[in-house]
């Protein structure tokens, strides 16, 4: 496998709306993100990706963008992100952006242009259709609920949606919609970001007859995913967005698939693939519901270590997968992964080792590297989030309490991830001095930078070690490209592997379970990399477990 500039690095995720405010008004900026470089630095992060900064009126936060080549006023100005990337460059870091190319939002001048027009040339940049007997052209259910055809008011068209109705799916078959984004994508290419975090792009190759199919919920419409899968063919778009773009600047690039066909990964991630690297949502994906999150399932323990490790043996022969165990559209992952003994420090360094270590990128979410919360919210009026507000109508619809559909809120929500980020105990967890466009979650005066920076063995101070575990210069390379093995699978809530390369070894073990667990095995004269406990019980035969202990053994 060549190396590439990316291969060893750990990157992390901001949500620029909650993570700094410099100026009081309840959001966060570019000022705050420059102000917290050294502190990214330090904890150890290369890469940081940024979700949309660019202008939108904030229907879906951002991933409705109406200028491509404009800085939010919300967020700063154009001097600020230029300040940003001299910044981040000094301190040898990369900024990633967030590139929403399968739709934009109904704001954007195309789209304003295209309603004056829908025959007209830029009605072809999106995707109009007649209805049908006063129906709309398909049964598509939107992702966030509700038809995914919006009819275009004293006209017969219907424009295609597949998320919000102020989301308008570009359209991918016209060459001139592929130059607008090649050029622009090149432009922020030129201006030094390293690359892109790449949005829902598996939805932009569409069937064009747009079919209906059988209804799959009481709605009498069928998930537009329906299409997606029905189509082949996104390869080609994919490639040629490549060799157009990212190609030409050995440009960073990871994306966010879901619906990816069997034996596609060599295509997508592959030497020659794609993108560098996609993100595996296969634990998330454990917890969908048939219908939404009202029937989602808690995750059971075999279950998650089940398709990670299926994951990281299918990528090991052809590429990286970059591991999350959160992100802005998924709950905590310490609420999500954790059995309740678990929710307590010692757990969140337990679910951090077993993630940070494995093969792949390292990407940690804002506020994870402390061990930020799901956060209990009174009512919906207290979520800002489009799609939860979406998800709760329908739990409402499917006959569930106002009380059940908040609970499956609270442990679904996106707004769990998107609460600001608790730097101190002081007033709104010191992320803004006005009102905070989000609630803060109350737990703040316990959970925040502030008390974790000083005290040793904090999440904050413990995630430092494992990313410094991995630039180890005796483990860096074998942490990066070593195969992740698989053991003591026939134990059950034990996450255990070994990492290997060549005669090098590493090992990870991990006791999810509630009570002390012996492992047989030769670690006495393993040296400890790490250990989330102060202490370890080992024999000449075996090492047995606390609870919540997660133990890295090195070289002997
Ligand atoms: O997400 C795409 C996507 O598939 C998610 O919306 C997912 O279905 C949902 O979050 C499950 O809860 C991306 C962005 O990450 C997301 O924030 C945007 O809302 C979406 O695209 C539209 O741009
Ligand atoms: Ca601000």
């Amino acid at each position: 496998m060549n190396k590439k500039w990316w291969h060893d690095k750990a990157a992390y995720q901001i949500y620029p709306k909650s993570f700094l405010d410099t100026n009081g008004d309840g959001i966060g900026d570019l000022k705050g993100i420059i102000s917290k470089l050294d502190y990214l630095k330090d904890l150890g992060i290369d890469i940081i990706w940024l979700s949309p900064i660019y202008q939108s009126p904030f229907v879906d936060q951002g991933y409705d963008i109406s200028d491509y080549y404009k800085i939010d006023e919300k967020f700063g100005t154009m001097d600020d992100f230029d300040t940003l990337l001299d910044e981040a460059k000094k301190r040898d870091m990369h900024i990633v952006m967030d590139l929403v190319i399968n739709h934009c939002s109904d704001k954007h001048e195309w789209f304003q242009k295209a309603l004056q027009d829908p025959e007209g040339e830029y009605g072809d940049y999106f995707y109009f259709r007649k209805g049908k007997n006063g129906n709309p052209p398909s049964n598509y259910r939107a992702y966030f609920g509700g038809s995914a055809w919006e009819k275009v008011e004293g006209t017969d068209y219907y424009y295609l949606h597949m998320f919000a109705k102020q989301q308008p799916d570009l359209n991918w078959n016209n060459p001139k919609v592929l130059k607008e984004l090649y050029t622009m994508i090149n432009w922020w290419l030129n201006k030094g970001v390293s690359g892109f975090r790449i949005d829902a792009i598996i939805n932009i190759k569409k069937d064009p007859e747009f079919k209906s199919f059988e209804p799959d919920g009481p709605d009498g419409l069928t998930s537009v995913c329906r299409m997606v899968d029905s189509v082949d063919g996104v390869g080609e778009l994919l490639e040629d967005l490549k060799k157009n773009t990212f190609e030409k600047y050995d440009a960073f690039t990871v994306a966010e698939v879901f619906n990816m066909k069997k034996d596609e990964l060599i295509e997508f991630v592959g030497e020659n693939g794609h993108f560098s690297t996609m993100f595996d949502f296969s634990t998330h994906q454990l917890s969908f519901g048939e219908h939404g999150w009202y029937d989602s399932k808690p995750i059971q323990f075999e279950d998650f270590r089940r398709v990670i490790f299926h994951s990281q043996t299918e990528c090991l022969d052809i590429g990286f997968l970059a591991n999350i165990i959160e992100n802005h559209d998924e709950p905590r992952g310490v609420n999500r992964y954790l059995p309740k003994h678990a929710r307590n420090e010692a757990g969140f360094k337990m679910l951090g080792t077993v993630s940070v270590l494995l093969r792949g990128l390292p990407f940690l979410y804002q506020g994870q590297e402390i061990g930020m919360q799901n956060c209990r919210m009174n009512s919906i009026d207290e979520y800002d989030d489009i799609n939860t507000k979406g998800e709760y109508k329908m739990a409402l619809e499917a006959g569930l309490s106002d009380r059940e559909a908040l609970e499956a809120c609270y442990e679904n929500s996106r707004d769990n991830a998107r609460t600001p980020m608790q730097w101190d105990d002081s007033a709104n967890a010191g992320f803004s001095s006005g009102t905070p466009w989000l609630k803060v979650n109350p737990n703040y005066k316990d959970i925040n930078v502030k008390e974790q920076s000083g005290r040793p063995d904090s999440v904050l101070n413990y995630y430092k070690k494992l990313l410094a575990l991995r630039k180890n210069d005796s483990y860096r390379e074998v942490l990066t490209y070593g195969a992740c093995i698989p053991m003591y699978l026939d134990e059950d809530n034990i996450f255990a592997y070994a990492r290997e390369k060549d005669n090098h070894k590493v090992i990870v073990l991990a006791n999810f379970s509630d009570k002390p667990r012996v492992l047989n095995g030769d670690f006495a004269n393993r040296p400890i990399l790490l250990n989330n406990m102060e202490n370890i019980t080992l024999s000449p035969s075996s090492v047995t477990l606390m609870p919540c202990q997660a133990v890295v053994f090195g070289e002997i």
